[in-house]
């Protein structure tokens, strides 16, 4: 019944999950969970992605299309996109063995200090844009920017999860809450169900800056019936206090019609060279030379602190860890399309 999935260059064929031991929940998604795992071999944390292969082949005979679209098959790597160190699969599952990034969700932070000043929220808008300029670079638009995908890396820079998920050819698994967790930004286009291109991700860099700005969301409601409608037919509330610059890349980013945003016509460089922008050196901000404005002060790679008790104090399904299915390595693998990609990680030798 389960085909095996080709997992393009990051596959493993040789490891499996009793190479770890699964310890904590700390993430869920609609499309799986993410555990924090030791590796058995030399006691390193890893974050692994657990996901049901039947979440993804939606239908059975789906396989052959958008075989340009099998990100997988893609060897991204950019600073503030989570490491993908290795994948592989049993039967029924699929693991990706990502970076366990510890300083906490960006709005986990965010919560508490309520907002961020003009500086603070330049730095982070500034490395998710770099990001999302990768990503458009490599014909992948993330489109689910929202705030849990926002993690912070013991330092302190920004680390995007969960990009290139091609929501088309998954459905969310069953046991997991599509309304679960923070709702994500929601562009007009995309709540009206029209066709949407890489501008969505712009769309979505404006709804995180308000958001850091203000402390809340652009466009909000408590009654999400009201949210959407605002989205779609209110004019954007800036609220003063806030300069020229701020008010302009706000409005450029937050434009209903998807043709006149900023970035419609330029992408990436436009978001650059904004004036908003313009006290950030983007080859010092790629390479990490800005100091990051906050330290998240974790203690060490075991370190919880900065994430969800909701999420911590769940136990790990014992089907995650039993391996009830047999272990698959990568060949002979059909070509089933599987819109999900991470960056490669540097340290790691595969298979
Ligand atoms: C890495 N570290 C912590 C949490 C994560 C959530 C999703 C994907 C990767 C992660």
């Amino acid at each position: 019944m389960s085909s095996t999935i080709n997992l393009g260059p990051s596959a493993n064929p040789n490891a499996k999950p009793t190479d770890f031991d699964f310890l904590k929940i700390i993430g869920k998604g609609s499309f799986g969970k993410v555990l924090l795992a030791k590796r058995k071999s030399d006691n390193r944390f890893y974050a692994v992605k657990v996901l049901q292969k039947k979440t993804i082949l939606k239908k059975k005979e789906q396989s052959h299309i958008m075989a340009e679209r099998n990100v997988l098959l893609k060897n991204l790597k950019h600073p503030f996109l989570v490491g993908l160190h290795y994948s592989f699969q049993t039967t029924e599952k699929l693991y990706f063995v990502l970076d366990y990034v510890n300083g906490g969700e960006l709005f986990f932070h965010l919560q508490r200090e309520r907002a961020f000043l003009e500086p603070r929220a330049r730095f982070y808008s500034a490395e998710v844009a770099s990001a999302i300029g990768y990503l458009h670079s490599q014909n992948i638009i993330y489109r689910d920017l929202k705030p849990e995908n926002i993690l912070f890396d013991s330092q302190g820079h920004v680390v995007l999860t969960d990009f290139g998920l091609c929501k088309e050819g998954m459905e969310p698994e069953e046991t997991t809450c599509t309304f679960c967790g923070t709702p994500e930004y929601l562009a007009p286009e995309v709540l009206r169900k029209q066709p949407y291109d890489r501008t969505v991700d712009w769309w979505c860099l404006g709804a995180v800056l308000y958001e850091m700005l203000y402390g809340l969301p652009p466009f909000y409601s408590r009654d999400v019936s009201q949210m959407y409608d605002n989205i779609l037919n209110q004019p954007l509330q800036l609220p003063g206090g806030k300069t020229i610059a701020t008010c302009d890349i706000l409005q450029g980013l937050l434009h209903k019609d998807q043709h006149s945003r900023l970035g419609s016509k330029a992408d990436f460089l436009e978001i650059k060279n904004h004036v908003f922008f313009s006290p950030i050196n983007w080859d010092d901000l790629y390479h990490k030379r800005i100091p990051p404005p906050f330290n998240p002060n974790v203690a060490g790679p075991a370190d919880l602190r900065h994430f969800d008790p909701e999420f911590t104090q769940e136990d790990v399904p014992s089907s995650v860890s039993r391996t009830p299915d047999l272990h698959l390595g990568s060949s002979g693998s059909s070509s089933a399309f599987l819109g999900f990609s991470y960056a490669q990680s540097d340290d790691d030798i595969l298979s």
